[in-house]
Protein backbone atom coordinates (compact mmCIF):
# COMPACT_ATOMS: atom_id res chain seq x y z
CA UNK A 1 0.00 0.00 0.00
CA UNK A 2 2.85 2.49 1.00
CA UNK A 3 4.40 1.69 -2.44
CA UNK A 4 0.88 2.85 -4.09
CA UNK A 5 0.91 6.20 -2.31
CA UNK A 6 4.49 7.08 -3.17
CA UNK A 7 3.65 6.20 -6.81
CA UNK A 8 0.25 8.57 -6.44
CA UNK A 9 2.74 11.28 -5.18
CA UNK A 10 5.10 10.80 -7.70
CA UNK A 11 3.01 11.76 -10.25
CA UNK A 12 3.31 15.20 -10.45
CA UNK A 13 2.45 17.65 -13.02
CA UNK A 14 5.93 17.77 -14.54
CA UNK A 15 5.77 14.17 -15.22
CA UNK A 16 2.15 13.74 -16.45
CA UNK A 17 2.43 16.43 -18.73
CA UNK A 18 6.04 14.52 -20.11
CA UNK A 19 4.53 11.48 -20.13
CA UNK A 20 1.23 12.88 -22.60
CA UNK A 21 3.89 14.66 -24.52
CA UNK A 22 6.12 11.46 -25.45
CA UNK A 23 3.24 9.24 -26.14
CA UNK A 24 1.49 12.02 -28.44
CA UNK A 25 3.62 14.84 -29.53
CA UNK A 26 6.71 16.53 -30.76
CA UNK A 27 6.81 19.90 -28.59
CA UNK A 28 7.18 17.85 -25.93
CA UNK A 29 9.62 20.13 -24.04
CA UNK A 30 8.09 23.58 -25.05
CA UNK A 31 4.46 22.67 -23.61
CA UNK A 32 6.06 20.96 -20.99
CA UNK A 33 8.05 24.17 -20.01
CA UNK A 34 4.57 26.20 -20.41
CA UNK A 35 2.72 24.38 -18.02
CA UNK A 36 5.40 24.51 -15.20
CA UNK A 37 5.34 28.41 -15.60
CA UNK A 38 1.79 27.66 -15.68
CA UNK A 39 1.69 26.26 -12.61
CA UNK A 40 3.82 28.50 -10.55
CA UNK A 41 1.87 31.28 -11.21
CA UNK A 42 -0.81 29.17 -9.89
CA UNK A 43 1.29 28.68 -6.60
CA UNK A 44 2.28 32.26 -6.28
CA UNK A 45 -1.38 33.32 -6.98
CA UNK A 46 -2.88 30.68 -4.34
CA UNK A 47 0.01 31.65 -1.87
CA UNK A 48 -1.58 35.14 -2.12
CA UNK A 49 -5.19 34.19 -1.65
CA UNK A 50 -4.61 32.13 1.26
CA UNK A 51 -2.69 35.36 3.35
CA UNK A 52 -5.00 37.81 1.74
CA UNK A 53 -6.76 38.69 4.98
CA UNK A 54 -3.20 39.12 6.44
CA UNK A 55 -1.44 41.43 4.44
CA UNK A 56 -1.59 44.48 3.38
CA UNK A 57 -2.84 45.44 -0.08
CA UNK A 58 -4.43 42.59 -1.21
CA UNK A 59 -7.70 43.10 -0.49
CA UNK A 60 -10.38 45.83 -1.94
CA UNK A 61 -10.51 48.30 -5.14
CA UNK A 62 -7.60 49.88 -6.82
CA UNK A 63 -9.64 52.43 -7.81
CA UNK A 64 -9.32 52.00 -11.56
CA UNK A 65 -11.73 50.48 -14.32
CA UNK A 66 -10.63 48.30 -17.01
CA UNK A 67 -11.37 47.76 -20.81
CA UNK A 68 -14.82 46.49 -20.06
CA UNK A 69 -15.55 49.10 -17.49
CA UNK A 70 -15.29 46.87 -14.80
CA UNK A 71 -13.76 48.21 -11.29
CA UNK A 72 -10.33 46.67 -10.85
CA UNK A 73 -9.17 44.29 -7.24
CA UNK A 74 -6.10 44.75 -6.05
CA UNK A 75 -5.67 40.61 -7.00
CA UNK A 76 -6.78 40.98 -10.24
CA UNK A 77 -3.41 43.45 -10.26
CA UNK A 78 -0.95 41.12 -8.88
CA UNK A 79 -2.24 37.73 -10.32
CA UNK A 80 -2.34 39.32 -14.12
CA UNK A 81 1.58 40.46 -12.91
CA UNK A 82 2.25 37.11 -11.77
CA UNK A 83 1.39 35.79 -15.03
CA UNK A 84 3.57 37.82 -16.99
CA UNK A 85 6.39 37.66 -14.92
CA UNK A 86 6.21 33.94 -14.85
CA UNK A 87 6.92 34.11 -18.14
CA UNK A 88 9.57 36.41 -18.65
CA UNK A 89 13.01 34.84 -20.22
CA UNK A 90 10.73 31.70 -20.52
CA UNK A 91 11.69 32.48 -24.58
CA UNK A 92 8.52 30.82 -25.30
CA UNK A 93 5.95 33.52 -24.94
CA UNK A 94 5.76 36.74 -27.01
CA UNK A 95 2.77 37.87 -26.08
CA UNK A 96 0.22 37.54 -23.36
CA UNK A 97 -3.56 39.00 -23.42
CA UNK A 98 -5.79 38.89 -20.59
CA UNK A 99 -8.76 40.34 -19.29
CA UNK A 100 -7.40 42.92 -17.54
CA UNK A 101 -5.10 44.08 -20.15
CA UNK A 102 -6.73 46.31 -23.32
CA UNK A 103 -3.97 45.29 -25.80
CA UNK A 104 -1.58 42.21 -25.83
CA UNK A 105 1.39 42.50 -23.38
CA UNK A 106 4.36 41.79 -25.76
CA UNK A 107 7.66 40.10 -23.98
CA UNK A 108 10.62 42.00 -25.66
CA UNK A 109 12.90 39.60 -25.21
CA UNK A 110 11.04 36.60 -26.46
CA UNK A 111 9.89 38.43 -29.16
CA UNK A 112 10.08 37.11 -31.95
CA UNK A 113 10.97 33.45 -31.43
CA UNK A 114 8.47 32.91 -28.54
CA UNK A 115 6.07 30.89 -30.43
CA UNK A 116 3.30 30.32 -27.98
CA UNK A 117 0.87 33.07 -27.10
CA UNK A 118 -1.04 32.57 -23.34
CA UNK A 119 -4.40 33.98 -22.73
CA UNK A 120 -5.92 34.03 -19.15
CA UNK A 121 -8.14 35.13 -16.58
CA UNK A 122 -6.08 35.91 -14.12
CA UNK A 123 -8.55 36.42 -11.11
CA UNK A 124 -12.20 34.73 -12.46
CA UNK A 125 -15.17 35.51 -10.12
CA UNK A 126 -12.93 38.21 -8.42
CA UNK A 127 -16.12 39.39 -6.34
CA UNK A 128 -15.66 36.54 -4.40
CA UNK A 129 -12.12 37.43 -2.88
CA UNK A 130 -13.06 40.12 -0.83
CA UNK A 131 -15.56 37.15 1.09
CA UNK A 132 -12.53 34.56 1.51
CA UNK A 133 -14.79 32.62 -1.27
CA UNK A 134 -13.70 30.31 -3.68
CA UNK A 135 -11.88 32.07 -7.55
CA UNK A 136 -10.22 30.52 -10.15
CA UNK A 137 -7.80 31.34 -13.02
CA UNK A 138 -8.52 30.30 -16.55
CA UNK A 139 -5.05 29.45 -19.72
CA UNK A 140 -5.47 28.62 -22.97
CA UNK A 141 -2.33 28.64 -24.98
CA UNK A 142 -2.41 28.77 -28.79
CA UNK A 143 0.63 29.13 -31.46
CA UNK A 144 1.65 32.58 -32.47
CA UNK A 145 0.23 32.55 -36.21
CA UNK A 146 2.80 34.81 -38.25
CA UNK A 147 5.25 36.93 -36.97
CA UNK A 148 3.13 39.88 -35.89
CA UNK A 149 5.41 42.80 -35.95
CA UNK A 150 2.82 45.62 -36.29
CA UNK A 151 1.72 44.18 -33.40
CA UNK A 152 -2.09 43.88 -34.03
CA UNK A 153 -1.93 39.99 -32.66
CA UNK A 154 -4.83 39.61 -35.36
CA UNK A 155 -4.23 36.34 -36.10
CA UNK A 156 -5.97 35.78 -32.34
CA UNK A 157 -9.24 36.34 -34.06
CA UNK A 158 -9.88 32.82 -34.55
CA UNK A 159 -11.71 29.67 -33.41
CA UNK A 160 -11.25 27.79 -30.56
CA UNK A 161 -10.05 24.76 -32.53
CA UNK A 162 -6.81 26.63 -32.47
CA UNK A 163 -5.50 26.49 -29.08
CA UNK A 164 -3.24 23.91 -28.11
CA UNK A 165 -3.98 23.63 -24.46
CA UNK A 166 -6.34 25.04 -21.70
CA UNK A 167 -7.06 24.63 -18.23
CA UNK A 168 -7.60 26.27 -14.88
CA UNK A 169 -6.54 26.74 -11.65
CA UNK A 170 -9.45 26.53 -9.05
CA UNK A 171 -8.46 28.20 -5.29
CA UNK A 172 -10.88 26.44 -3.14
CA UNK A 173 -10.07 24.55 0.30
CA UNK A 174 -7.06 23.13 -1.80
CA UNK A 175 -5.77 24.48 -5.18
CA UNK A 176 -6.86 22.52 -7.81
CA UNK A 177 -4.56 23.08 -11.57
CA UNK A 178 -7.06 21.14 -14.52
CA UNK A 179 -5.63 20.88 -17.89
CA UNK A 180 -5.81 19.47 -21.32
CA UNK A 181 -3.61 19.76 -24.33
CA UNK A 182 -5.51 17.31 -26.76
CA UNK A 183 -5.42 14.92 -25.17
CA UNK A 184 -8.03 14.05 -22.12
CA UNK A 185 -8.91 16.10 -19.20
CA UNK A 186 -6.58 15.79 -15.84
CA UNK A 187 -6.62 17.21 -12.81
CA UNK A 188 -4.05 18.08 -10.13
CA UNK A 189 -4.19 19.20 -6.49
CA UNK A 190 -1.29 21.35 -4.91
CA UNK A 191 0.33 20.14 -2.09
CA UNK A 192 1.64 22.49 0.04
CA UNK A 193 3.92 20.95 1.99
CA UNK A 194 5.83 19.46 -1.14
CA UNK A 195 4.96 22.63 -3.24
CA UNK A 196 3.70 20.19 -6.62
CA UNK A 197 0.50 19.61 -7.97
CA UNK A 198 -0.18 15.88 -7.65
CA UNK A 199 -2.47 14.13 -9.99
CA UNK A 200 -6.06 13.56 -8.40
CA UNK A 201 -8.04 12.09 -11.95
CA UNK A 202 -6.99 11.54 -14.90
CA UNK A 203 -8.87 11.60 -18.26
CA UNK A 204 -12.22 13.01 -16.35
CA UNK A 205 -15.31 12.20 -18.38
CA UNK A 206 -18.25 14.19 -17.76
CA UNK A 207 -21.73 12.40 -17.51
CA UNK A 208 -23.94 12.68 -19.91
CA UNK A 209 -26.78 14.34 -17.71
CA UNK A 210 -26.53 15.70 -14.55
CA UNK A 211 -28.46 17.42 -11.80
CA UNK A 212 -26.64 20.97 -11.32
CA UNK A 213 -28.15 23.35 -13.29
CA UNK A 214 -25.77 26.69 -12.82
CA UNK A 215 -27.50 29.89 -13.60
CA UNK A 216 -27.58 33.44 -12.40
CA UNK A 217 -31.87 33.19 -12.20
CA UNK A 218 -31.41 37.21 -10.85
CA UNK A 219 -31.21 37.99 -14.39
CA UNK A 220 -34.47 36.02 -15.17
CA UNK A 221 -36.88 38.82 -16.67
CA UNK A 222 -34.27 40.00 -18.52
CA UNK A 223 -33.76 36.50 -20.60
CA UNK A 224 -35.40 35.92 -23.91
CA UNK A 225 -38.98 34.19 -23.26
CA UNK A 226 -37.45 30.57 -24.68
CA UNK A 227 -34.73 30.72 -22.27
CA UNK A 228 -37.50 31.38 -19.67
CA UNK A 229 -39.55 28.61 -20.41
CA UNK A 230 -36.60 26.39 -20.05
CA UNK A 231 -36.11 27.42 -16.34
CA UNK A 232 -39.67 27.39 -16.07
CA UNK A 233 -38.52 23.52 -17.51
CA UNK A 234 -36.39 22.93 -15.10
CA UNK A 235 -38.24 23.96 -11.95
CA UNK A 236 -41.41 21.63 -13.23
CA UNK A 237 -39.21 18.39 -13.44
CA UNK A 238 -37.98 16.72 -10.35
CA UNK A 239 -33.95 15.66 -10.05
CA UNK A 240 -32.40 19.21 -10.40
CA UNK A 241 -29.87 20.97 -7.62
CA UNK A 242 -29.67 24.87 -8.10
CA UNK A 243 -25.57 25.63 -7.77
CA UNK A 244 -24.37 29.00 -8.59
CA UNK A 245 -20.85 30.52 -6.77
CA UNK A 246 -20.56 33.93 -9.04
CA UNK A 247 -17.09 32.24 -10.18
CA UNK A 248 -17.33 30.76 -13.76
CA UNK A 249 -14.02 28.18 -12.46
CA UNK A 250 -15.62 26.52 -9.43
CA UNK A 251 -19.23 26.50 -10.71
CA UNK A 252 -17.49 24.54 -13.97
CA UNK A 253 -15.84 22.42 -11.77
CA UNK A 254 -18.98 21.10 -10.09
CA UNK A 255 -20.27 20.49 -13.93
CA UNK A 256 -17.21 18.99 -14.59
CA UNK A 257 -17.16 16.45 -11.97
CA UNK A 258 -21.03 15.32 -11.13
CA UNK A 259 -22.38 17.08 -14.39
CA UNK A 260 -25.68 19.56 -15.28
CA UNK A 261 -25.16 22.42 -16.60
CA UNK A 262 -23.43 25.88 -16.62
CA UNK A 263 -25.19 28.84 -18.21
CA UNK A 264 -24.46 32.61 -19.21
CA UNK A 265 -26.76 33.72 -21.69
CA UNK A 266 -27.49 36.75 -23.42
CA UNK A 267 -30.13 39.04 -22.33
CA UNK A 268 -32.52 41.30 -24.39
CA UNK A 269 -29.90 44.29 -23.54
CA UNK A 270 -26.75 42.81 -23.89
CA UNK A 271 -27.05 39.51 -26.39
CA UNK A 272 -23.55 38.60 -26.10
CA UNK A 273 -23.75 37.90 -22.21
CA UNK A 274 -20.76 38.42 -19.99
CA UNK A 275 -18.34 35.80 -20.70
CA UNK A 276 -15.26 36.71 -22.89
CA UNK A 277 -14.98 34.24 -25.93
CA UNK A 278 -10.99 33.82 -26.13
CA UNK A 279 -9.71 33.32 -21.93
CA UNK A 280 -13.28 32.28 -20.69
CA UNK A 281 -15.53 30.90 -22.97
CA UNK A 282 -13.18 28.93 -25.40
CA UNK A 283 -10.91 27.50 -22.93
CA UNK A 284 -13.52 25.54 -21.16
CA UNK A 285 -15.26 24.76 -23.90
CA UNK A 286 -11.95 22.83 -24.86
CA UNK A 287 -11.99 20.92 -21.80
CA UNK A 288 -15.79 20.09 -22.44
CA UNK A 289 -15.14 18.65 -25.22
CA UNK A 290 -12.56 16.65 -24.29
CA UNK A 291 -14.16 15.49 -21.13
CA UNK A 292 -16.78 14.48 -23.27
CA UNK A 293 -19.15 17.20 -22.82
CA UNK A 294 -19.89 20.02 -24.79
CA UNK A 295 -20.02 23.94 -24.96
CA UNK A 296 -22.48 26.28 -26.84
CA UNK A 297 -23.57 29.64 -27.42
CA UNK A 298 -27.19 28.38 -27.56
CA UNK A 299 -27.11 28.14 -31.51
CA UNK A 300 -23.27 27.18 -32.37
CA UNK A 301 -20.57 25.44 -30.75
CA UNK A 302 -18.59 27.47 -28.94
CA UNK A 303 -15.07 25.99 -30.14
CA UNK A 304 -16.41 27.55 -33.60
CA UNK A 305 -16.97 31.32 -32.19
CA UNK A 306 -14.56 33.32 -34.21
CA UNK A 307 -14.42 36.74 -32.11
CA UNK A 308 -14.38 40.01 -33.78
CA UNK A 309 -12.43 41.83 -30.97
CA UNK A 310 -9.98 41.07 -28.69
CA UNK A 311 -12.36 41.07 -25.49
CA UNK A 312 -15.75 39.86 -27.65
CA UNK A 313 -18.15 37.92 -25.36
CA UNK A 314 -20.74 35.54 -25.90
CA UNK A 315 -23.14 33.63 -24.34
CA UNK A 316 -22.14 30.01 -22.47
CA UNK A 317 -24.06 26.70 -22.14
CA UNK A 318 -21.69 24.02 -21.51
CA UNK A 319 -21.88 20.86 -19.47
CA UNK A 320 -23.39 17.43 -19.95
CA UNK A 321 -24.17 16.75 -23.69
CA UNK A 322 -27.93 15.65 -22.95
CA UNK A 323 -27.96 19.27 -20.59
CA UNK A 324 -26.17 21.77 -23.40
CA UNK A 325 -28.57 19.97 -25.71
CA UNK A 326 -32.27 20.37 -24.01
CA UNK A 327 -31.52 24.44 -23.64
CA UNK A 328 -30.50 24.97 -26.91
CA UNK A 329 -33.72 22.78 -28.11
CA UNK A 330 -35.67 25.86 -26.20
CA UNK A 331 -33.57 28.29 -27.77
CA UNK A 332 -33.85 27.01 -31.29
CA UNK A 333 -38.37 26.82 -30.69
CA UNK A 334 -38.08 30.23 -29.53
P1 LIG B 1 -14.90 38.33 -13.78
O1 LIG B 1 -13.92 37.57 -14.61
O2 LIG B 1 -14.81 39.81 -14.00
O3 LIG B 1 -14.85 37.96 -12.34
O4 LIG B 1 -16.37 37.99 -14.35
C1 LIG B 1 -16.73 36.68 -14.66
C2 LIG B 1 -17.61 36.11 -13.59
C3 LIG B 1 -17.72 34.62 -13.66
O5 LIG B 1 -16.76 34.01 -12.86
C4 LIG B 1 -19.10 34.34 -13.14
O6 LIG B 1 -19.63 33.16 -13.67
C5 LIG B 1 -19.87 35.54 -13.57
O7 LIG B 1 -18.91 36.58 -13.79
C6 LIG B 1 -20.85 35.98 -12.56
O8 LIG B 1 -21.57 37.07 -13.04
P2 LIG B 1 -22.94 37.54 -12.36
O9 LIG B 1 -22.57 38.19 -11.07
O10 LIG B 1 -23.52 38.51 -13.35
O11 LIG B 1 -23.80 36.33 -12.15
MG1 LIG C 1 -13.49 36.36 -15.62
Amino acid sequence: AQGSTLDRDSTTLSRHVLQQLQSFGPDAQDLSALMNRIALAGKLIARRLTRAGLVEDALGFTGRTNVQGESVKKMDIYANDVFISVFKQSGLVCRLASEEMDEPYYIPENCPLGRYTLLYDPIDGSSNVDINLNVGSIFAIRQQQGSDLDQTASDLLSSGRDQIAAGYILYGPSTVLVYSIGHGVHAFTLDPSLGEFILASENIQIPAHGPNYSVNEGNFWQWEESLRDYIRYVHRHEGYSARYSGALVGDFHRILMQGGVFLYPGSVKKPEGKLRVLYESAPLAFLAEQAGGRASTGTQDILDVVPDKLHARSPLVIGSTEDVSLVESFIKEG
